[in-house]
């Protein structure tokens, strides 16, 4: 009798050993929500394989910090490959995802063409595309949804602001986003749809700086010491760091920017709200980087069965001189 007794209660040793055992995290620390569980593993980490266009500026900057961060609070597991500004990078990067059957693959295209191929190699190994912040020229069957804004909008605030600001009269240079991108294509299509209503608003000089402060910079300076650049009285620029190096070259030309040179941006980064503040930039119209919120909640909607809208955008709104000191305490990028 003792002898059966003796079994029974190491039985139940054992027994207890084991279930505090399997609810104990691989550190063995507290119990992890993320074990292997019952069901089968049905708590596995969601894997995302993000391809990022690169850090050419504040926005960008800000839309890594909005993807990283927003992964990490919701426990996904997120491979980021920064493409310095390379579209060979990006492909290397989506096909590296493909390999290690990542279970969503998100990105943000930095030219509109040239996607298909890979696109196509992701939907034939069954896994899921997001795109973020720019438009790939592929068919739509080749991603979930497109989240970002509406950068011919963005133009059109642009263009609208300055020719009530020039009461319709203005010799404009334009410096341009990165050649082929959805953002310079966009924001350079709705500019002139609102210009073709004001004959004395004309852009007289156009060329890129691709989205980075020093090109701006560089562009203007040679601008400044042509003919052309003499005659010009407004700037637009597609984003908000080519603004700001272009102000530096305008004050380094004995010019004063904000009023010999009136100028319009996109992006609304704090050092635009410094700029309208100190009186050297006149308006930016917001582009939201802040997109990660609105991408992990696609994704988490698609993985729960959900049908998503092909296309999710979101609001700008403008801000120029009179408004900036209100909203530069609202600003979170
Ligand atoms: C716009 C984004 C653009 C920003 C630039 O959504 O793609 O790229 O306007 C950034 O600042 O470099």
């Amino acid at each position: 009798m003792r002898q059966v007794l003796g079994w029974l209660a190491l039985a139940g040793l054992v027994v207890g050993l084991a279930s505090a055992g399997c609810g104990k995290g691989d550190s063995g620390g507290e119990a992890s929500s993320t074990g292997s569980s019952a069901q089968g593993g049905t708590d596995k980490k969601l894997v995302v394989g993000f391809s990022q266009i690169g850090a050419e500026s504040a926005w960008r900057t800000a839309n890594t910090e909005s993807i990283k961060s927003e992964a990490e609070k919701r426990g996904i597991e997120l491979k980021f490959a920064d493409a310095q500004q390379k579209q060979e990078n990006q492909i290397k990067a989506i096909r590296s995802f493909i390999a290690q059957k990542v279970d969503v693959i998100a990105f943000a295209p930095v030219v509109e063409e040239g996607w298909e191929p890979v696109l196509k190699e992701a939907k034939e190994a069954g896994i899921p595309v997001f795109v973020s912040d720019r438009r790939p020229a592929v068919p739509e069957d080749l991603y979930v949804t497109f989240i970002g804004s509406d950068f011919v909008k963005e133009g059109q605030m642009a263009a609208e602001w300055l020719a009530k600001k020039m009461d319709g009269k203005a010799v404009i240079a334009e410096l341009t986003g990165t050649p082929g991108s959805a953002p310079a294509n966009d924001r350079k299509k709705g500019f002139e749809e609102v210009l073709a209503n004001h004959p004395d608003m004309k852009v007289v000089f156009s060329q890129t700086g691709n989205f980075t402060r020093a090109e701006g910079k560089q562009v203007m300076e040679a601008l400044l010491k042509s003919d052309v650049g003499k005659t010009i009285n407004a700037l637009y620029a597609h984003n908000d760091d080519m603004a700001l190096g272009a102000i530096q070259a305008i004050e380094e030309a004995g010019k004063k920017p904000g009023v010999d040179i009136i100028i319009v941006s996109i992006d609304g980064v704090k050092g635009a709200f410094d700029a309208m503040i100190a009186g050297t930039l006149n308006c930016t119209v917001e582009c939201n980087p802040l997109l990660g919120p609105y991408l992990f909640d696609a994704i988490e909607k698609f993985k729960k069965g959900e049908t998503l809208p092909k296309r999710i955008v979101i609001e700008d709104k403008f801000f120029d001189q009179t408004m900036a000191a209100q909203e530069l305490p609202n600003r979170k990028y």
